[in-house]
């Protein structure tokens, strides 16, 4: 290894030891948390079926950078460059609309078969799978979808999701690892409408419907997601933030956990601040790990205040092992293979930041009473010298260290993307 890179972390070494912290614990915990990276970054939340329409569901892409996948092999190649500059424990999060059929297969047909490949793929890689049904971008979703007043229609999409449960459970046996399942409907009304509570009784009873058909699913952990609004669906949210808890609290099962994603509340509240809360009461919950700016925009991941505010809710709680995390956005501006490393590298430096923290030190200080040095500690903290172990880490998994990864992409785009 670099010889600057081990004295950065011999120096960082005993810079936390100082305080307690076992820098190789750290690194240890971090590596093997899994982050589960989404596939549609890669091709603007576009997938596979063969049938053209736009993006549904109050969720917007923007902009127009050259060079977006358009087969499942050019998203999967798109992937494994990413892959290999992220380092640590992976998984990919695919959407039911990755399928891969020769001919059209509606939602209500999806088999455990049409994602054989993305599963033989996982396998090969070494990385586990997650889910997610796609309840949008589809003829039968622009009047609901498991909320649907129209019987049929609703039918339609509890049919779909059974099936996505089924499908998760086919990707938990070929990976050996739990399936994550994130059901997010994007069900609301552009005006407010007069009766709030019948879509939300549809919208539960048709999640009961599709777990109670679906009880004999093994490996798959299933989180609800919330959101404030949609494009489109401004005033009114079937799944809100209430429902969705409500739901998740009331089921009481161990496999059925929120989903909070960054990006899905109103711009002053955030997603660090809640996670005392849920965990009081669930064992588990999903992170969409996004990046909201002034409405629910899906940028790229930044190493900012907020995301270093839910690693380090999650260390100080004592839950990295109980949450599923998982990146959620879509940026159509920049090279999209550089989005995924760039997201994906944040996530994982922040949680590793989070786990370099005196936690146990800053504990006692609190226990005590003693909130000055609660104070000074929690402050020194915030520049100590996380970005030497990171580079240490990145150089001992074999990964890119620093920006060395920038020069590859920009070839791969040169050569292979800017070519489709
Ligand atoms: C939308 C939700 C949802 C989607 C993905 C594509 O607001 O965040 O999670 O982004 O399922
Ligand atoms: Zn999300």
């Amino acid at each position: 290894m670099d010889k600057k890179i081990l004295r950065g972390y011999e120096y960082a070494k005993e810079y936390f030891a100082r305080y307690g912290v076992d820098v190789d614990k750290a690194i240890e915990i971090a590596d093997k948390t899994p982050l589960s990276i989404h596939c549609w970054q890669g091709d603007d939340v576009n997938g596979f079926e063969k049938k053209e329409g736009a993006l549904s569901g109050g969720i917007q892409a923007t902009g127009n950078y050259p060079g977006k996948a358009n087969t499942p092999e050019e998203l999967r190649a798109d992937l494994e460059v990413a892959l290999k500059h992220i380092p640590g424990a992976k998984k990919i999060n695919i959407h039911a609309c990755y399928l891969e059929a020769d001919t059209f297969v509606d939602r209500n047909q999806i088999e455990p078969k049409h994602f054989e490949k993305w599963a033989d793929w996982a396998v090969a890689n070494d990385l586990g799978i997650d889910f997610n049904p796609t309840y949008f971008s589809h003829p039968l979703s622009d009047n609901g979808t498991l909320s649907a007043r129209d019987d049929k229609v609703r039918e339609f999409w509890i049919e779909h999701g059974i099936r996505c449960r089924q499908i998760g459970g086919y990707f938990a046996k070929r990976t050996g690892k739990p399936c994550v399942i994130n059901h997010w409907t994007p069900d609301g009304d552009k005006e407010f409408p007069i009766d709030t509570l019948s879509p939300r009784l549809r919208l539960k009873d048709s999640y009961d419907r599709i777990f109670d058909a679906t009880k004999d699913v093994e490996g798959v952990m299933d989180g609800i997601e919330s959101k404030v609004f949609g494009i489109g669906l401004e005033s009114f949210t079937v799944g809100s933030h209430e429902f969705c808890m409500g739901y998740v609290m009331g089921k009481n099962e161990d496999h059925i956990m929120l989903t909070l994603d960054c990006g899905h509340y109103h711009p002053t509240e955030v997603v660090s601040a809640k996670l005392g809360a849920v965990y009081a009461f669930n064992n588990h919950c999903l992170l969409h790990v996004s990046r909201p700016v002034r409405w629910d925009s899906d940028h790229v991941v930044a190493y900012d205040d907020e995301l270093k505010a839910i690693m380090d809710e999650l260390v100080r709680l004592g839950k990295v092992e109980q949450t599923y995390i998982a990146t959620d956005y879509f940026d159509a501006s920049i090279n999209r293979v550089a989005a995924w490393v760039i997201g994906l590298r944040n996530t994982r430096k922040a949680l590793l930041g989070s786990l370099l923290t005196p936690v146990d030190v800053l504990k006692i200080a609190e226990a005590e009473g003693d909130n000055t040095s609660r104070m000074a500690l929690a402050q020194e903290f915030k520049a100590a010298p996380v970005s030497l172990v990171w580079d240490y880490y990145c150089a001992l998994k074999g990964s890119s260290v620093g920006l060395d990864w920038l020069e590859e992409v920009k070839k791969y785009e040169n050569e292979v993307l800017l070519k489709r």
